[in-house]
């Protein structure tokens, strides 16, 4: 095995491993709301577990995840990775954060959920460990740009591969979100939970949280649709529609999905209502390149499925490998990034948002996008990477092509129900069967028990999951490596770099922006009277 497979491998597995515990703690989530009995079942483990499940699934293994992808892109479109050793050690920081933060959650002593909002407050070690998987993120920040220079200066009348291109928009990303979260925790946090001062301000704190907050989801979403964009049309056995389009669409990203965030505070006060319309527009502004990237990948599945000898309006669609894993797990989670994306858009309009705030709607909307659209994904891409990394076919081919289905059942039967319950004025993050008796809350009923059996499913599919991979790396026997190829664009591409190109520019063209966004109100927040808070530990 070459050293860089071994690198994004031990990324996988860390990434897969989280995955599996994530999902243990969310099945025992659903069974508990739905009101059956477990021996576990008090509001104490429940909410350690809704905190471990958050954290597993949406920070732990999403990162580790990205993490290997990036190296993937980086080895296979620029021919090498540059610091191997740095890449290891920000790994093993990443780790070392990880295993710290976990611990703390599983011991009881932080149970503060996956957004960890102040006076809620964790044992130190929780925000040190989450801390030390920042660090190691930033070093594999590092090494990607490290690995582009080094091919910058030797290509410097190249353009930078498409799959590079879209993982250096993720790193830029990633970059100007953790510094609103560096703020968050380095600042105010870490001082306080380690007792240097002895109150905290709520609102400042998830200010700079939601800075960090909501372009994380785009951390997450861009290597999905890296994949998207330059693989699947190759896996569907067509091109990609258009090169040009695409590095607009995530020059876009990174110029919208960093001045945004206060469309999580709507509700929160001492942030003026002018500020909350900036970023609504903001909210808008970032929709658009994923209306794009629905055109453009439905184009280019087209092209598949006619290239298949797909005829008519629909028959192509037909035609399309749904029977490989990737493929469907890529199908079906475009398809319900639809439905999520349709959410958001709800979400995000300032009256609207009323509705459905701090309701289940929202745990319906993230599990459509983050828990589907991003994580079915990187769940068909193991198998399609799998073979490539270690040689081995995918064992147990039949669950494997079953599997992503499950999931897709699965996520629409936890997450319409959750979106119906969410208007029908069930708050999120509740833990009780009964709600106390109350007369409204017995409407909810029959929706929790349906999103319970969705859970289940859910739960079934990611074990499928897990099985599938870890069956693969024990049982398979060890072939050739097959190869990582990426999709040709139908229109040319441009042979010299364009101003798409210039990710320093645009990323300083966003640092403007979130000067702008966030200047005003962090000022007006900062310079009011300010009622910080003692913290609380419920449980
Ligand atoms: Fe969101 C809350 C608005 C996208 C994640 N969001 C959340 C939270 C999470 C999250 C985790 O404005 C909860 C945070 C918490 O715990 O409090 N969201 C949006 C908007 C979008 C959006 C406007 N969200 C995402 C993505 C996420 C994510 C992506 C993770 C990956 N969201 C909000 C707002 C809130 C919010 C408010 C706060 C609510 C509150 O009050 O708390 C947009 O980016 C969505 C654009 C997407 C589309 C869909 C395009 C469709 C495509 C697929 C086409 C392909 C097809 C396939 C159909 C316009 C690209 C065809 C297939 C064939 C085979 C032919
Ligand atoms: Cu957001």
């Amino acid at each position: 095995m070459t050293p860089a497979n071994r690198l994004i491998l031990a990324n996988i597995w860390v990434a897969i491993v989280a995955f599996g515990l994530g999902a243990m703690m969310a099945v025992m989530q659903a069974l508990a709301r739905a009101g059956i009995e477990l021996p576990f079942g008090t509001a104490r483990l429940y909410y350690l577990s809704v905190t471990a499940h958050g954290v597993l699934e949406a920070l732990v293994f999403t990162t580790f995840f990205i993490m290997a992808l990036g190296y993937v892109v980086a080895d296979t479109t620029l021919g090498r990775i540059r610091g191997m050793g740095w890449a290891w050690g920000g790994f093993w920081v990443a780790v070392v954060g990880t295993v710290m933060t976990t611990l703390a959650i599983l011991s009881g002593t932080s149970t503060v959920l996956y957004t960890f909002y102040p006076p809620l407050e964790a044992h130190p070690t929780f925000y040190i460990g989450a801390t030390l998987l920042i660090i190691g993120s930033w070093v594999w920040c590092g090494v990607m740009i490290g690995s582009f220079r080094a091919w910058r200066a030797a290509h410097r009348e190249e353009r930078v591969p498409l799959a590079m291109h879209g993982m250096l928009t993720t790193v830029a990303i990633w970059i100007l979100a953790t510094a609103g979260l560096a703020v968050e925790v380095l600042v105010f946090i870490l001082p306080w939970s380690l007792g240097y001062v002895d109150r905290i301000d709520p609102i400042v704190a998830r200010t700079y949280f939601w800075w960090f907050g909501h372009p994380l989801t785009y951390f997450w979403l861009l290597p999905a649709y890296v994949l998207w964009y330059t693989v699947i049309p190759k896996i569907a056995g067509g091109k990609l529609f258009s090169d040009a389009v695409t590095r607009v669409v995530f020059v876009q990203f990174v110029l919208f999905s960093t001045p945004v965030g206060l469309h999580h505070q709507f509700t929160d006060p001492g942030i003026s209502s002018g500020w909350k319309l900036v970023h609504t527009f903001t909210t808008y502004a970032i929709m658009f390149p994923s209306l794009v990237t629905a055109f453009t990948v439905i184009a280019s599945l087209e092209l598949a499925g006619r290239a298949r000898g797909g005829t008519g309006t629909f028959g192509w669609i037909r035609v399309l490998p749904w029977g490989d894993p990737f493929f469907s797990g890529v199908a079906l989670a475009m398809l319900t990034f639809a439905l999520g994306g349709f959410g958001g858009a709800i979400n995000a309009a300032y009256a609207m948002n009323a509705m459905i705030h701090n309701t289940a709607w929202i745990q319906g909307h993230f599990h459509l996008t983050v828990g589907t659209a991003v994580a079915l994904t990187f769940m068909g891409a193991t198998y399609w990477l799998m073979p490539r990394l270690t040689g081995r076919a995918i064992a147990f081919p039949r669950v494997a092509a079953v599997q992503p289905w499950l999931w897709f059942v699965g996520m629409q039967c936890f997450s319409i129900p959750s979106h119906i319950a969410g208007l029908m004025g069930m708050p999120r993050r509740v833990y009780t069967g009964e709600f106390q008796g109350v007369e409204a809350a017995q409407a909810w009923i029959p929706l929790v028990n349906l999103s319970a059996v969705g859970g289940v499913i859910l739960f079934i599919s990611a074990m499928l999951y897990v099985g599938v991979v870890v069956g693969t790396m024990l049982v398979a026997p060890r072939g050739a490596l097959l190869p990582i190829e990426y999709a040709e664009s139908l229109v040319a591409v441009a042979p010299g770099p364009s101003l798409w190109d210039r990710l320093g520019f645009w990323s300083a063209v966003a640092v403007v922006l979130i000067v702008i966004a966030y200047g005003p109100p962090l000022y007006h927040l900062h310079t009011m009277t300010r009622f910080p808070s003692q913290g609380f530990s419920p449980f």
